[in-house]
């Protein structure tokens, strides 16, 4: 099922190797012209716009764009008691993995009366995005809200298409989550109608702008974030997703296999690669997908991932070789399964999340790990990371010198200010040293 690229005794360079194993091209530069005029309707007509837009994308009209708390607290009502526990343990692990991400406070101390502090300041207003339909993942809904309030973030509102089948309330697995996470500033708006009215407000309904938008969505909600960019803060693009696994004759072919299936279940465009040095341990995961791929409930749309050239069984002269190859893709999930996971993470510097030891598999990052599942896709992870709370935050410089300390610096700093023309600039330190002002 899957293809093999043999890339023993070669040395490749980077690009090369990128397109030994070339990734899904999403690219939501087409849907940009489309969404266009319907951010701007938004941000002209507010709440009649996004009538219009819910009658043509969502066919539902006349519900409620501002959900009541109580229809909120009802759905929770209706949560399967097990999913309910399950959503509780996410969220607590994730609460506690995700404080590990809000840096301390430093202060740097350049001399007596000579201070920087360092502090990491929390946005003031998010708005959330979750797809409907299918992709109404409760666990995407807490990894974006969790992320946001560890980061101290104030105020938050989400927002999801308004379903038909659900009297024009958003998916229910969207409410169980806002219940849960205490979200009460809920809104049955979606697509790119809804990126619009958190980057404008929507005064009509309440809907104050956003500093922040995150969320996942389909390539119109990605468009849109394109054109609020700038306006307002996102999050990085979601694309589709993707599992490299490092792996040698030690692995379990078991394990392996049915953690290249698991994110392959996502789409057919999913993207799973094993890396491997050991010829027999390729022959062992093949046999597995063969029999547990077809076993399993979403059986062609993983067949179609997996036969994808986006997917493959790649061979390496050795463990150093395979870190090579990842490195290069760049993984939005990186496994490892070795004999020596230590020695192999050692020599991994690019992904978006990696995954430690046969226990570990990616499935329970995505669930109850306490690591966040929102990760940088697409080969991002070279200069992005994955969402978290220090999405939320700005790093912000307090700076505090006193006159003695500021007395020291007059000179080169004159110097500075005469070299780029700029003499203003001096002469503002030196009024403070002036006769007849207050003298040290
Ligand atoms: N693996 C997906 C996240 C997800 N999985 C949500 C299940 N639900 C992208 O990292
Ligand atoms: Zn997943």
């Amino acid at each position: 099922m899957m293809r093999t690229i043999d890339l023993r005794g070669r040395a490749l360079s980077r690009d090369e190797l990128l397109k030994l194993v070339p990734r899904a091209a999403v690219s939501a530069e087409i849907a940009v012209e489309r969404v266009r005029p319907l951010v701007a309707d938004v941000a002209a007509r507010g709440e009649a716009a996004l009538r219009d837009q819910a009658r043509e994308f969502d066919r539902v009209d006349g519900h409620l764009l501002r959900v009541p708390s109580e229809s909120i607290a009802d759905a929770l009502r209706n949560c399967p008691p097990a999913v309910e526990a399950a959503l509780r343990e996410l969220i607590e692990r994730l609460r506690l993995g995700s404080s590990a991400q809000v840096p301390e406070e430093q202060v740097t101390r350049f001399a007596d009366g000579a201070v920087i502090r360092q502090r990491w300041q929390p946005v003031s207003r998010v708005g959330l995005y979750a797809p409907g339909g299918k992709a109404a993942y409760p666990s995407s809904v807490a990894m974006n809200a969790i992320a946001a309030q560890t980061a101290g973030v104030p105020s938050l509102a989400l927002a999801s298409p308004a379903q038909a089948d659900n009297a024009g309330l958003p998916h229910p697995a969207v409410l169980w989550a806002a219940a849960l996470c205490g979200i009460e500033e809920v809104y049955a708006i979606g697509g790119a109608g809804a990126i619009a009215a958190f980057a404008h407000g929507v005064p009509a309904i309440g809907l104050d702008a956003v500093d922040v938008v995150t969320g996942p969505g389909n390539v119109f909600v990605a468009a849109a974030k394109r054109v609020v960019t700038g306006l307002v803060g996102i999050d990085a693009e979601a694309g589709t997703t993707e599992i490299l696994v490092i792996a040698d004759a030690s692995a379990e072919a078991g394990f392996v296999a049915a953690d290249l299936i698991s994110q392959a279940e996502h789409d057919e465009a999913a993207a799973s690669v094993l890396v491997t040095d050991s010829e027999e341990l390729a022959q062992r995961v093949a046999a597995e997908i063969a029999s547990r791929a077809a076993a399993t409930r979403h059986a062609g749309r993983v067949a179609e991932a997996l036969s994808g050239p986006q997917s493959g069984i790649v061979l390496v002269d050795d463990l150093r070789a395979a870190a090579r190859v990842s490195n290069a893709y760049g993984p939005e999930h990186l496994e490892i399964q070795t004999r020596d996971d230590a020695a192999v993470l050692a020599e991994i510097t690019d992904a978006g999340a990696i995954f430690v030891g046969g226990y570990t598999p990616v499935s329970l990052g995505d669930y109850l790990a306490g690591s966040n599942h929102v990760l940088p896709t697409g080969g991002t992870a070279r200069f992005a990371s994955g969402l978290g709370a220090h999405t939320f935050l700005r790093p912000q410089q307090i700076v505090s010198y006193d006159r003695a300390a500021l007395r020291d610096l007059e000179e080169p700093l004159r110097a500075l200010a005469e070299a780029e023309g700029l003499p203003a600039h001096a002469d503002a330190v030196s009024a403070r040293f002036e006769t007849g002002k207050k003298s040290s």
